[in-house]
């Protein structure tokens, strides 16, 4: 059976991946800092999907942790097929004047160095094997930048810009790169962003069909069901509501 590791799975797109990788007969590797989902989580799977599930606790943001929790895995989970660099989160929504200095820290720290970080740490075994497939979870923010999003869409051109460094400098190994971008989808992403206003959070996604968790999962799992010939390099994916980061129909 082959095994999908996947950050940030304790809710959102990650937790809709690990259920769509489950029912597609993938054992499993979970991360994310929630004990309790994750532990929920990999209890459910286990139980609807009767695959087997490894649930790492820890914050991406920490080097010394991604290195440690990718080092103690049994030698047979080391043999990781699909790597999906999904953790991250955007905070606050201010002008670059207004902003706080802790929000673009732990951003840059989560978006652009936990990925850098866990991918690091997993990429030998591909190496070593001479297969992979990683695929990062960018955003239409890293397409376009929009009004106070300065350093959240910067992370996100990041990922955008690491995606094509991967490709380039892992294709004499055959490991296979794929960035997926969505656009606004409802998930928990506002409620971190705002910080628990909930009001403000409900209000992002009003008035239109923003795409949902599984809409995004879905896609993911499609670009991993090709031929070893085919590899999806780029793919920016809206709801029919959106044009792209800046054009978004309320109607
Ligand atoms: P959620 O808030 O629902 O999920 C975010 C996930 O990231 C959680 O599982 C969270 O786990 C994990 N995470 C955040 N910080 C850390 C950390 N420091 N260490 C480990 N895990 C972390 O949001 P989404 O599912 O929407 O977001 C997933 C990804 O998709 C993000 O990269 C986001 O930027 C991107 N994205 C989101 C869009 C949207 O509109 N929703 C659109 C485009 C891209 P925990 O808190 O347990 O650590
Ligand atoms: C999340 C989508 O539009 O809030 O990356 O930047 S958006």
């Amino acid at each position: 059976m082959s095994i999908a590791l996947i950050t940030g799975a304790t809710s959102g797109f990650g937790k809709a991946i690990a259920i769509k990788f489950a029912a597609n007969n993938y054992n499993l590797i979970i991360t994310g800092r929630r004990a309790e989902r994750l532990q929920e989580l990999k209890d459910a799977l286990i139980s609807s999907y009767g695959i087997e599930v490894i649930a790492l606790c820890f914050d991406v943001r920490s080097r010394k942790a991604c290195f440690e929790a990718i080092e103690q895995l049994p030698a047979s989970w080391k043999a990781v097929d699909v790597l999906v660099n999904n953790a991250g989160l955007a905070l606050g929504r201010d002008y670059f004047d207004d902003a706080s200095l802790e929000d673009w820290d732990t951003m840059i720290d989560t978006n652009v160095k936990g990925l850098l970080y866990v991918s690091k740490a997993v990429i030998p075994s591909m190496v070593e094997r001479k297969k992979g497939h990683i695929i990062n979870i960018g955003s239409t923010a890293g397409k376009e930048v929009y009004e106070k999003g300065n350093t959240y869409c910067a992370t996100k051109h990041a990922v955008n810009a690491i995606s094509q460094g991967m490709r380039i400098d892992l294709l004499r190994h055959k490991i296979k790169v794929t960035a997926v971008h969505p656009g606004a989808a409802d998930t928990e992403f506002s409620n971190v962003r705002f910080k628990g206003d909930e009001d403000q959070a409900r209000k992002v996604y009003e008035g239109y069909d923003p795409l949902t968790a599984e809409d995004v999962a879905d896609v993911v799992y499609y670009t991993t069901t090709l031929p070893p010939h085919v590899c999806i390099n780029d793919l920016v994916m809206t709801c029919t509501a959106q044009a792209n980061s800046m054009y978004l129909y309320k109607g």
